[in-house]
């Protein structure tokens, strides 16, 4: 068996996120591989298609074989090889089944990691898709060491204080419409200079907005430039987020989805929000 550092790399598209860091092996996690390799197998996981993969990843999956592994239904079968379960709720279980099924052993490390990977596609264990098979897969990891108090602490309790300033910026700007049934917000760079706050530090802010009672949809606008905005979906109601954001290039899950749109902020928020409450009054009229 090749071991990851000898001549197997461990990718995760720029920029990669520090809050792992503390998980084991995170050091050798790298952004691309080495200078002048040419690797001839990447295995994808998690990655409903190649764009979201980056730039060096791309361009060696032009001529690699792909072996692509993944829960989102809305996946593009980008590989030579797909690999799709959709009753997953995180791909670490499939990856745990193929441990298994190849008779490698699950070591702390490895169930460390793994139970991460489970407890952050469930949302720490709130989403829909928080199945038995998740909860029987995430006893099993704890069993072979991974410690849910610490990995809970490390993943939920170590947001720099940065991270709450952004957060404070952005919900000053939520507007709550449709009698409570839509809640949107938005992230400017101005805010991001004003908290000293990187976007990335944005990722739990639409779970907020999702916190609010009665709530259907809830949309996060994050201008990336002046001629890009990304938007974050959570849907709690009869609306598809996949399908509302495939409208606009983008995909995901039926209750959490995304987008990035190539068009100003101010521009987006028009659009998507004419898409989004058009949406909630055509589920709301087939009820
Ligand atoms: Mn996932």
């Amino acid at each position: 068996m090749r071991t990851a550092g000898k001549d197997v790399w461990v990718l995760i598209p720029p920029p990669l996120p520090e809050m792992y860091g503390f998980l084991p092996g995170f050091a050798e996690v790298r952004e691309e591989p080495p200078h002048g390799v040419d690797p001839q197998l990447v295995f994808f996981f998690d990655s409903g298609n190649l764009e979201r993969s980056g730039e060096s990843v791309k361009r060696i999956a032009s001529h690699a074989t792909i072996v692509n592994v993944d829960h989102h239904p809305s996946n593009s079968r980008f590989g030579d090889v797909n690999i799709i379960d959709a009753d997953a709720s995180a791909v670490g279980q499939m990856v745990m089944e193929m441990l298994d099924h190849f008779g490698y052993p699950i070591t702390r490390t490895i169930a460390s990691n793994l139970y991460v990977a489970l407890l952050t596609d469930t949302g720490g264990f709130r989403h829909e898709n928080t199945t038995p098979r998740a909860l029987d897969d995430a006893a099993r990891l704890a069993r072979l060491g991974a410690d849910p108090g610490r990995i809970a602490t490390m993943v939920y309790k170590m947001r720099p204080e940065t991270t709450l300033k952004l957060s404070g910026l952005a919900l000053a700007t939520m507007r709550v419409e449709l009698e409570g049934k839509l809640a949107w917000a938005k992230v400017s760079r101005r805010m991001l200079k004003e908290a000293n706050a990187v976007m990335a530090e944005s990722e739990g802010i639409i779970d907020t907005l999702n916190s609010i009672a009665g709530l259907e949809l809830a949309i996060l606008f994050k201008e990336v430039n002046d001629s890009l905005t990304k938007i974050s979906v959570r849907s709690r109601g009869p609306v598809d987020a996949a399908a509302l954001c495939a409208t606009f290039g983008g995909g995901g899950h039926i209750r959490a989805a995304g987008a990035e749109i190539a068009r100003p902020m101010d521009e987006t928020v028009k659009m998507v929000l004419a898409a989004g409450k058009e949406a909630i009054l055509a589920a709301s009229s087939d009820q």
